[in-house]
């Protein structure tokens, strides 16, 4: 009986002093992890059907008080599969192929490449995987672009959804197709 007691209140001791380890362990994190940045500049694009597609969806774009833009992309109604989507020169989607908005924006004089590639267009954001449900979504960060006004700034742009996959090096465009979809970043 008395070894029985004695575990039980070291077994509760143990969980005692577990909760205030934990807790002083969140204590510290928190006084020595920076204050939450304020929220820095971020832009928006609603992205409406081209080329006679359903496809529709919109992105985000959040600049990082540690330097570069989070995007953030959601495609709805589009068809299963890989699909190429770059953000465009020209902030203008009112061709019937969205032709207007121009080629990859490329404020460096780069050639085309994948996302992940040092040298690539500015606008290359890759590929987007579309469900069998016909929706995507892509996030990714991008050190080559802001959201502050400037010659890599994506307010003006425009953010495009192609027909086929962009296979990261054909040049200028990926090979990608048509343009299903467009919207303009503001
Ligand atoms: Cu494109
Ligand atoms: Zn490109």
């Amino acid at each position: 009986m008395k070894t029985t007691r004695t575990s039980t209140l070291a077994a509760a001791f143990a969980v005692a002093a577990a909760a205030a380890l934990s807790m002083a362990a969140c204590k510290s994190a928190s006084s020595t992890a920076s204050p939450a940045p304020a929220a820095g500049p971020q832009a928006r694009a609603t992205i409406e059907p081209k080329s006679g597609s359903n496809v529709s969806g919109w992105a985000t774009f959040a600049e990082r008080s540690t330097g570069g833009v989070r995007i953030e992309v959601h495609i709805e109604n589009a068809p299963p599969g890989i699909h190429g989507l770059h953000l465009h020169d020209k902030g203008d989607c009112s061709a019937p192929d969205a032709s207007s908005a121009g080629g990859h924006f490329n404020p460096g004089g780069m050639p085309h490449a994948g996302p992940n590639d040092a040298t690539r267009h500015a606008g290359d954001f890759g590929n987007i995987t579309i469900e069998s449900n016909g929706t995507g979504h892509l996030e990714l960060v991008s050190d080559l672009l802001t959201v502050r006004p400037g010659p890599n700034s994506v307010v003006g742009r425009a953010v495009v959804f192609h027909e086929k996959e962009d296979d990261l090096k054909t040049q200028p465009t990926g090979n990608a197709g048509g343009r299903l979809a467009c919207g303009v970043v503001r």
